[in-house]
């Protein structure tokens, strides 16, 4: 009996950091956005989303990848347990909210995988990143990986049906439909293109360009 209270205490734990990162990643976005939104006027940010992995999704991973069974092994190799989706109206905005997040001192990116500068083969983009944030426990200070998605709204319309689509059919989507989603992909960055360039258009005009409003002194 005492084992297996031992057993789940130790994967609550293990559970709870992954959540205390999503939090601290989260936290950290919205600061950003209230930032941008109270002293820049300018916000680059739509809206913030996370999703803790289900510990049978966890599993349903490790075991796909051959990952042995034990917290440690799943620690190390399992890097989107914790996870965080930015959305921005433009792909200006994805990356520039990408280098201000992972060039925070006390966040250590692990890996960048963009695939808006190369799409997957059925039309996928979104910029992602594995980052390290530190959560301080009462013990000890524990270093947990933070899956974070950064994309458009366009790029979060595609991937959100996209993903219906194939739980839908369960990965065996018909040829039509792969088709139409992979075409509906390029109208998606053609979308993203045309209204990234409207946007510098109308920046361009400083009489419509939002004033930025002196911040305060740094405490
Ligand atoms: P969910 O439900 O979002 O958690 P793998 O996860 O094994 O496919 P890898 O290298 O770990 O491979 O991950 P990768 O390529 O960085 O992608 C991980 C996540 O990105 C996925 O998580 C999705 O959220 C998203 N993603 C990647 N490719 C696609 C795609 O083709 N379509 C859509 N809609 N989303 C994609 P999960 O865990 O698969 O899903």
């Amino acid at each position: 009996m005492g084992e297996f209270r031992e057993l789940r205490d130790e994967f609550t734990r293990f559970m709870l950091c992954y959540q205390f990162g999503i939090d601290e990643v989260t936290t950290k976005i919205k600061i950003l956005q209230q930032e941008f939104t109270h002293i820049h006027a300018y916000n680059p940010i739509e809206h913030v989303s996370s999703r803790l992995k289900t510990p049978e999704g966890v599993l349903a991973k490790a075991q796909r990848r051959g990952v042995s069974p034990d917290l440690e092994s799943v620690r190390a190799e399992i890097t989107d347990i914790a996870g965080v989706r930015v959305t921005c109206a433009f792909v200006s905005d994805v990356y520039r909210v990408f280098d201000l997040f992972t060039g925070q001192q006390d966040v250590q990116l692990m890996l960048t995988k963009d695939y808006i500068a190369s799409p997957k083969p059925n039309g996928y983009r979104s910029l992602h990143a594995i980052v390290q944030v530190p959560v301080f426990l009462s013990d000890e200070t524990v270093l947990v990986p933070v899956e974070v998605q950064f994309r458009t709204i366009a790029m979060d319309f595609w991937a959100s049906l996209e993903h219906k689509i194939y739980y839908k059919y369960e990965t065996q989507v018909p040829q039509q439909l792969l088709d139409g989603l992979h075409e509906a992909a390029t109208t998606a960055a053609r979308l993203d293109s045309d209204m990234e360039q409207l946007h510098h258009e109308i920046r361009g005009h400083p009489e419509q360009e939002p004033v930025p409003q002196a911040a305060g002194p740094t405490v």
